[in-house]
């Protein structure tokens, strides 16, 4: 089940939602709920009206005008009868793919993040060198994203500074729930994310959790560990050490210790940002990869299952921000999280993908035997020896 606050995501973010009734079940009272609620958002929506198939067409779809959403677009999914019209009649709500001009114009997307308070527009000031955005040490201060375009050393960027992400038990107003959901946007637009840790208050389950998050979107990841300035040696080896400890998913990320109420550390994040953007966004060629998978695999071979290896033949890119690289093999399915974990960080390496989540997508054919020869274990072959010269001495 989705919860109500991922629903209310979904739809925020949606370009068109498809609202589907049951036709056999007729319009029921949460039908009506759910259309009034959809009314009020003010974004298309498309009536369909599921499971048509052995009902008959006058009687079809019929109460479901009353729910004022426009023609029903009525549909069988479970016999794909009429998807095709449903795909072209959403198709005519979505914007025009960004082209690459508008992209080159944003040019490096960073978006700072973190906790209510923790110094997120402190940042953006000081990464701009003016004063362009509120700060005031009250949690709470920046209610919406905001983009702000600029130019360094003749380089496009966009900065986003967004609203504190607070703990939801916290979050009550519906202008929360709204800032919650800017900021994950932001996170998704981003090439960089910037993730600001409150030093002075250590890691938080809250970071850890809006990190998570930034993972998932499989964002390249630049951890501040902010408000530096003032912490005696023993507090910055503490933060430290709980970086590690409380975050080891996010060992892959680079950690720095900035001030950015007084300008330290913040020069050089620039410079990490440059790395991670070439990192995020890099072509990576097929005969490459395979290389390096071939390299992995001869350095540390993958387990066997079931008495066979497990193969892995070539690999190839399937996509950006984040990188992705697609490994195709025999029984990849069977591959442990260790040998993965391995594969992915081999990759890193030799890809110089420092700091970008390198995602790693395995593919099998449908049959692993197709399509090659069946090769026997060493076991199987002294097994079928002793059976030929069983059936040798029989005679
Ligand atoms: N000592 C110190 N204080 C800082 C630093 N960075 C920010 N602050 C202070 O922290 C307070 C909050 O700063 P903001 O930049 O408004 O924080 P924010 O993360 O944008 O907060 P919200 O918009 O409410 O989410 C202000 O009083 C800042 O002066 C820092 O590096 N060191
Ligand atoms: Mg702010």
């Amino acid at each position: 089940m989705f919860s109500r606050k991922q629903v209310e995501i979904a739809l925020q973010e949606a370009d068109v939602i498809c609202f589907m009734v049951d036709a056999r079940e007729g319009l029921s009272a949460s039908d009506a709920a759910i259309a009034e609620m959809l009314r009020k958002l003010a974004k298309p929506v498309l009536l369909v009206v599921n499971k048509i198939d052995g009902i008959e067409n006058e009687t079809l779809a019929f109460d479901f005008h009353e729910l004022a959403l426009g023609e029903p677009v009525a549909i069988a999914a479970a016999h794909g009868r009429n998807v095709q019209y449903l795909l072209d009649r959403v198709d005519a709500y979505l914007p025009p793919p960004a082209n690459a001009e508008a992209e080159q114009e944003q040019g490096i997307v960073i978006a700072i993040v973190g906790r209510p308070n923790v110094g997120k527009s402190t940042l953006v000031n000081r990464l701009l060198g003016e004063e362009r955005v509120v700060v005031f040490d009250e949690a709470g201060t920046t209610r919406d994203s905001i983009y702000i375009p600029f130019e360094r050393n003749g380089k496009r960027f966009t900065l986003v500074d967004t609203a504190g992400v607070r703990r939801r038990a916290r979050v009550s107003l519906t202008v929360e729930k709204f800032s919650i959901i800017k900021s994950l946007q932001a996170i998704e637009k981003a090439h960089v994310v910037i993730y600001l840790i409150d030093a002075r208050e250590g890691v938080t389950d809250q970071d850890a959790h809006i990190l998570g998050l930034v993972l998932e979107a499989g964002r390249a990841l630049i951890i501040g560990l902010n408000k530096w300035d003032g912490l005696d040696n023993e507090q910055r080896a503490f933060v430290k050490k709980q970086v590690e400890i409380k975050l080891p998913f996010l060992d892959f990320a680079e950690k720095h210790p900035i001030s950015a109420l007084h300008g330290s550390g913040v020069g050089k994040l620039f410079d990490v940002v440059h790395s991670l953007y070439a990192s995020t966004m890099a072509d990576m060629s097929t005969p490459l990869l395979t290389r390096i998978l071939a390299d992995a695999v001869a350095t540390h071979q993958p387990p066997m299952v079931g008495g066979r290896r497990i193969k892995l033949k070539y690999a190839h890119q399937g996509g950006r921000n984040p990188p992705v690289v697609v490994i195709h093999g025999v029984q990849t399915d069977s591959l442990p999280g260790a040998y993965k974990r391995y594969l992915m960080n081999y990759f890193r390496e030799r890809m110089h993908l420092q700091g970008a989540p390198v995602r790693l997508v395995f593919k099998s054919p449908e049959n692993p035997f197709s399509g090659q020869r069946n090769e026997l274990s060493d076991r199987q072959v002294k097994k079928r020896r002793r059976l030929i010269d069983f059936s040798k001495r029989k005679k």
